[in-house]
C-alpha cells in the first residue's frame, strides 16, 4: 500500500498549522525579524525625563530592538493615540511612561485584547493591575519621606516651607507630597506655608517661587521643597533675584539627582537631593523579554534611589554618574 500519500498530507497540514501560528504572533513590520516595541513617553519637560528616554532608546539599540518612540508633549490624548497606533502596527510590546494616573483603562484593555503586553515605567496608573504587566518605578512616597526627614534633621525640626509640586495628577506629584506631609506630621514646628504646581519645569518653578516670595514674604520662608530638580533650579534663580542666598537664607531640598542639581549641592545652592534614578531601560526590556517568554514577573519593581548632600557628594563621584 502506498504510504507516501498520507505522509505528504500530514506534512502539508503541519506546514499550514505552523504558518497560521506564526501569523497569530505579533510580528510588526520590523523587516529584520527583531522585536518591535512601542514607547509612549509623556514629554521631555525635564532633564530627568530626557535621561529616561535616552536609557530606553540606547538599551533598545543594544538589544537590536526596533523601538517606535512617541513623545506626547504633555498631552495624554496623544499618548492614547500612540498606543492605538502601536496596536495597529501589531508591535510585540509597549512601554508606557504615563503622564497622569487616570484615564488609561480603555486603551490598556485594547492592548490586552490584542495580546500586546504593556510595561509601565517611572509612573503608575489607577487602572486595574491585570491591564499591564508590571510597573518599574521609584517609590515616590519614600522619596517624600526622605526629603522631609533630612530637612527635619538639618533644621532641628523647625522650618517654614513652601512646596513646588510636580504635574497635577501625576503619581510622583501625588506621592511625593503625601510622603513629605506624612513625615512632617511628626514635627509640630515644621509647616508647609504654601504649595503649588510647577509642572516639573525650571520656568514654572521659578515663577511659582517668585510668587511665594511675595505672597508668603521672603522673610517668612526658611525652606523650599521641590518635587524635582528642574523646579529647584528655577527656585534658586527666584531666590537670588529676591536678594537672598539659596542654600543658606532659604534651604533647598529636591528630588531626581540630575547633574546640575548635584553640582548645585557642591556649589552650596541646593542642600539635599533625593535621587530618582531614571535609568530604567535595561529593566524595562528584561520585563518584556520575560513576559514574551511566558514568565510571570512581579507587578511592581522598585528602583533603588540614593540621597545626596554635602556630607557624601564629591566632584569625583559626580563625574562618574551616568546622568
Ligand atoms: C519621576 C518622574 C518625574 C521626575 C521629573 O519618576 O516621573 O517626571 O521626577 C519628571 O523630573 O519630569
Amino acid at each position: 500500500m502506498n504510504t507516501f500519500r498520507p505522509l505528504c498530507l500530514f506534512l502539508l497540514a503541519a506546514a499550514i498549522s505552523c504558518i497560521s501560528i506564526s501569523c497569530n504572533k505579533h510580528e510588526a513590520s520590523s523587516g529584520s525579524g527583531s522585536k518591535v516595541v512601542g514607547f509612549s513617553q509623556e514629554d521631555e519637560e525635564s532633564d530627568w525625563r530626557t535621561a529616561e528616554s535616552q536609557s530606553i532608546k540606547s538599551e533598545a539599540q543594544n538589544r537590536h530592538i526596533d523601538l517606535r518612540f512617541a513623545d506626547a508633549q504633555e498631552d495624554q490624548e496623544k499618548q492614547i493615540k500612540a498606543i492605538r497606533a502601536f496596536i495597529a502596527q501589531r508591535v510585540n510590546a509597549i512601554i508606557l511612561a504615563p503622564r497622569v494616573e487616570t484615564g488609561w483603562d480603555q486603551v490598556l484593555r485594547e492592548a490586552k485584547n490584542a495580546k500586546i503586553p504593556v510595561v509601565l515605567v517611572d509612573r503608575g496608573v489607577s487602572a486595574p493591575e491585570d491591564l499591564y504587566v508590571t510597573l518599574i518605578a521609584s517609590d515616590f512616597v519614600e522619596e517624600g519621606h526622605r526629603a522631609a526627614d533630612w530637612l527635619a534633621k538639618h533644621t532641628n525640626g523647625k522650618a517654614r516651607i513652601v512646596e513646588l509640586q510636580g504635574t497635577a495628577g501625576s503619581a510622583p506629584a501625588i506621592d511625593r507630597h503625601k510622603g513629605f506631609a506624612d513625615e512632617l506630621a511628626k514635627y509640630p514646628d515644621m509647616k508647609i506655608l504654601a504649595s503649588q504646581d510647577g509642572d516639573f519645569q525650571v520656568s514654572k518653578g521659578k515663577e511659582v517661587m517668585a510668587a511665594f516670595l511675595k505672597s508668603v514674604g521672603k522673610e517668612n520662608i526658611t525652606a523650599v521643597y521641590a518635587h524635582n530638580d528642574n523646579m529647584a533650579l528655577g527656585a534658586i534663580q527666584a531666590i537670588q533675584e529676591a536678594g537672598l542666598t539659596p542654600g543658606k537664607d532659604i534651604m533647598v531640598v529636591s528630588i531626581d539627582g540630575i547633574h546640575a542639581a548635584l553640582q548645585a549641592i557642591l556649589d552650596g545652592t541646593i542642600n539635599c537631593v533625593v535621587e530618582c534614578n531614571p535609568l530604567l531601560g535595561p529593566q524595562a526590556f528584561d520585563a518584556i523579554d520575560d513576559t514574551l517568554a511566558g514568565k510571570t514577573i512581579p507587578k511592581r519593581t522598585v528602583q533603588k534611589d540614593e540621597l545626596f548632600d554635602k556630607s557624601n557628594l564629591t566632584p569625583e563621584l559626580l563625574a562618574k554618574r551616568k546622568y
